[in-house]
């Protein structure tokens, strides 16, 4: 496997293992050489595009494969192609394989994780900076722009033709997690990737248009409703949105994740949060921070975790509870930086 040195040396040993692996998935007696591949819960575009973009290229092979996910893709996932195999039921069989992408322990995965414990072998394709391993073999770079990224060196290491289909997954994954090549993960491998996948046949303004221009009236009512309840103090901006608001729109969980980016683009913020209320004393924490400020570190003192530009957490607490608990944890985080800098 020739990769330029585009992943660490660890990644690239496991690299050539999870090749090894596939290949004698695909040789193996077909009918009775089963892989899972699934994601963490509530996907993402790269969550969603590795996974998709894997089970095209094994399928092309002849491998049998289920993708399982604990939840539904994202609606702007839904026009891939190859989103129809997702299913959430978990198959009666172990698995000889299992491919877990995008997930940084497999507690992120749900009730998938029964299915990957009981499975012959397990590979992790992942870019998270802070993982709980968990595989047999772990294809896991933190300079990775996306997990899609890692899903194309093994594709290529494997020999795998990049169809269409399997170029505008990986392009979704990229995309998405490089917030269209605004955030800091975008550097110049990121961009040569999106090249090969143009070259390949990705259907990019296609992606575009499912991403950005496909807003519904109710997310726009929900981010008005965020915007009422929008606290900024100390270069932290945070809303909190309450099972009411939710109600009261008629917009749905995953129709809040636009909520953030605007809190984040707001001028002098350096640190953003959406509090989602998902039970009576249980709130979903998205953050988003810019450059300089590693959210990842505020979702892991709250038990979370995610990236330096993007992380997240559950608190269990009543929902205005839980916005003064992560406030208090968000003026540490930023009191310990301004320390730092002076
Ligand atoms: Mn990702």
């Amino acid at each position: 496997v020739d990769l330029n040195g585009c992943l660490n040396p660890e990644a690239t040993r496991a690299l050539v293992q999870a090749v090894r692996m596939l290949e004698t998935a695909s040789l193996d007696d077909k009918s009775s050489s089963r892989v899972l591949l699934t994601t963490h819960v509530n996907p993402d575009g790269d969550a969603v595009g590795s996974t998709i973009a894997l089970a095209h290229a094994l399928r092309d092979r002849g491998t049998t494969v289920d993708v399982v996910l604990a939840d539904p893709p994202p609606v702007y996932c839904k026009f891939l192609p190859g989103v129809e195999w997702i299913t959430p039921c978990i198959p009666s069989m172990p698995p000889d394989l299992a491919i877990v992408c995008d997930a940084a322990g497999i507690d992120r995965i749900g009730p998938v994780d029964h299915a990957v414990k009981v499975a012959r072998q397990t590979i992790e394709i992942d870019h998270h900076g802070v993982a709980r391993p968990f595989g047999d073999v772990r294809v896991v770079d933190d300079n990775c722009a996306a997990t899609a990224e890692l899903v194309y060196y093994l594709l290529t290491a494997l020999k795998a033709p990049i169809t269409p289909a399997i170029a505008s997954s990986l392009m979704m994954g990229l995309v998405t997690d490089t917030g269209s090549f605004r955030f800091t993960n975008t550097n110049t491998r990121a961009f040569r990737l999106a090249a090969t996948l143009m070259e390949a046949g990705a259907d990019l303004s296609r992606i575009m248009d499912q991403v950005y221009d496909q807003k519904t009236v109710s997310s726009l009512r929900l981010l008005e409703r965020a915007i009422s309840h929008l606290r900024i103090a100390n270069s932290f901006a945070s809303a909190t949105l309450s099972r009411h608001d939710f109600q009261q729109t008629g917009a749905t969980q995953g129709e809040a994740e636009g909520v953030i980016g605007h809190l984040r683009s707001l001028k002098g913020v350096q640190v953003a949060a959406v509090l989602r209320e998902t039970g009576p004393a249980e709130a979903r924490v998205s953050l988003r921070g810019r450059p300089g400020y590693n959210v990842a570190e505020i979702a892991a003192l709250m038990g979370g975790g995610g990236h330096a530009a993007a992380a997240g957490c559950t608190i269990y607490l009543p929902l205005d509870e839980a916005e003064r608990r992560l406030r208090e944890t968000v003026y540490k985080f930023l009191d310990q930086i301004k320390k730092s800098v002076s």
